[in-house]
């Protein structure tokens, strides 16, 4: 939409349309997505329209509700109307079964962030069908999350300085965010990314199937977390954009083979843009490493095309940087196979070896005895991970940290404090992992233990030729300095949170991060 008959920021490297046998992949690559379950089906679609449906004119309810309670009339309150914008993996036309469907709710000035959470959240509970509805007002970005009729969903709000919000308002205008609360904006980009990336592919349909391809390879390999360092849905969504840009007449099997290539060959941190970066009305930051030192450390920069322009792979690592970079690699090899008919679809999303790959691990623990609580440590804990990665990253001889993408959930029912103790360590014993909630009801100092363990996989360079002795490998520094940065966190309590950090061998890995007979034999230890 440039001067230019292209769209980005320089021009396709090919036009030409899609080869028979590009067709022909394309075919079966959808064949196995269905497969796969990647797409729901058409009567949870229905449901899903219909929920929305009824969200809209809640929405409108709430509205008019406020707005005659500041005493507005009746007529001038149905006119202040209100609005919402889906956006995240069901606006993009990429969600699977079950996923959430992520809605901003748009009102008018008169509305304000208290009355999202005292009024519109008592109306979602009172809704048919709601099963249930949980705000959290405090976070950095405020959302309800609930459930209707089976449809899980989150609901963020955003108040623009406009007395009425009619049906047909568009969030593109950055003139919108004049004078608006941080936490209204930070609720609007979500959308307003969408809106232009789908703004900014030349064929939406073909981006949607390349894009559900990569999604879920990337969660297949575990590589798919914006939290642990590795790139989440909006960095995918704009990867894929960029080489349905750069071949506008491709279809998906054709994207997805140049997608590999391409970011394979990909020299970072050149950041991949889907259009140039734009300086706008606020007076915020506006991504630019010539600027910003932080700006120039982001080692694969991919930046949102929505003002204001932001890194979506802020925390990526020296080492996810390498583990992404390698599955880029496999997978081009693998499509080059699809294509030339020695290697089926299925081989690339093939489940990861995380557990299969290293000689040692490193466990980090954290523990609570309460469902909720644990919920808000292990979360807070998981978030600070990728600082133990980076610590890790400057040990000698540590070649890279591979975070996992997930921690690994378990409650515990102990009998005694020894028990108790031992849990929080790691140290789960088959008597206590065999225990159910029922055998510790009414027995004195008894309790249960709620534990999630996440996992960092450590590449150690070779022992040098002619070293006697194991190679020696000093953590004790990244983990004693990652355990104090977790306690700092405001809300830390010494006795009720508990962290630990150890590492294992593959062979103390605990059964429950194996599918069931995935777990290679034990292997005789060779001694000498
Ligand atoms: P799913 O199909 O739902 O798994 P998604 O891409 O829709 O994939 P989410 O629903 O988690 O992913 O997130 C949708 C968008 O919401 C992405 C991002 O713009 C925003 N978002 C998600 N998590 C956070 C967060 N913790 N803080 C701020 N924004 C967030
Ligand atoms: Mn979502
Ligand atoms: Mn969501």
């Amino acid at each position: 939409e440039n001067q230019n008959s292209y769209l980005g920021v320089t021009p396709p490297i090919s036009t030409s349309e899609s080869s028979p046998r590009e067709k022909e992949v394309t075919i079966t690559l959808m064949e196995e997505l269905r497969r796969q379950n990647t797409f729901e089906s058409e009567e949870e679609a229905k449901t899903r329209e219909i929920v929305l449906g009824r969200v809209a004119a809640l929405v409108k309810r709430f509205v008019k509700k406020v707005s005659m309670d500041r005493g507005l009339s009746e007529a001038a309150a149905t006119a202040a109307g209100g609005k919402i914008f889906t956006f995240g993996s069901y606006r993009l036309g990429v969600h699977g079964p079950g996923t959430d469907i992520d809605t901003l709710c748009v009102v008018p000035k008169h509305v304000s962030r208290e009355d999202f959470f005292d009024v519109f959240e008592p109306m979602l509970k009172e809704m048919e069908g709601v099963t249930e509805v949980s705000g959290v007002p405090e976070a950095f970005v405020p959302v309800i999350k609930a459930e209707i009729t089976g449809i899980p969903l989150d609901f963020l709000m955003a108040r623009l300085a406009l007395s009425s919000v009619p049906d047909n308002l568009t969030l593109k205008d950055d003139n919108l965010l004049r004078s608006l609360d941080e936490r209204c904006v930070r609720s609007l980009n979500g959308s307003r990314v969408i809106d232009e990336i789908l703004r900014l592919v030349p064929n939406v349909q073909v981006f949607r199937d390349a894009l559900r391809c990569i999604k879920l390879w990337a969660q297949k390999r575990a590589i798919y977390s914006n939290v642990m360092g590795f790139l989440g849905g909006v960095a995918w969504a704009l990867l894929v954009a960029r080489i349905c840009q750069l071949y506008p007449n491709a279809i998906a099997g054709a994207i997805v083979s140049r997608f590999f290539i391409i970011m394979y060959q990909w020299s970072w941190p050149q950041p991949v843009l889907l259009k140039q970066i734009e300086e706008g009305p606020l007076q915020v930051r506006v991504w630019n490493p010539k600027l910003y030192p932080a700006d120039r450390a982001h080692r694969m920069p991919i930046i949102t095309p929505a003002y204001p322009a932001m890194c979506a792979t802020h925390n990526v690592t020296a080492s996810t940087q390498m583990i992404i970079t390698d599955e880029f690699k496999r997978g081009a090899e693998i499509v080059d196979r699809v294509i030339v008919g020695t290697a089926e679809w299925s081989e690339l999303f093939a489940k990861h070896d995380f557990f299969h790959r290293y000689r040692y691990y490193l466990q980090v623990i954290a523990s609570t005895g309460s469902a909720e609580l644990q919920l808000k440590w292990s979360g807070t804990v998981e978030s600070r991970l990728r600082q133990l990665v980076m610590k890790l990253e400057y040990v000698d001889s540590l070649i890279l940290a591979h975070p996992f993408t997930k921690g690994f959930d378990q409650v515990s029912y102990c009998l005694s404090e020894e028990e108790v103790h031992a849990v929080a360590q790691g140290e789960i014993s088959d008597a206590v992992a065999n225990r159910k909630k029922e055998d510790i009801e009414n027995k004195e100092g008894a309790r249960a233990v709620y534990s999630t363990t996440f996992y960092i996989g450590l590449a150690i360079e070779p022992k040098p030729a002619g070293a006697v002795g194991p190679r020696k490998l000093d953590i004790s520094y990244p983990t004693t300095e990652f355990t104090k940065l977790v306690k700092m966190w405001e809300k830390f309590d010494e006795s009720t949170m508990g962290i630990v950090v150890r590492h294992i061998k593959s062979s103390g890995l605990p059964d429950n991060v194996f599918d069931p007979g995935e777990r290679p034999a034990k292997t005789v230890q060779k001694r000498g």
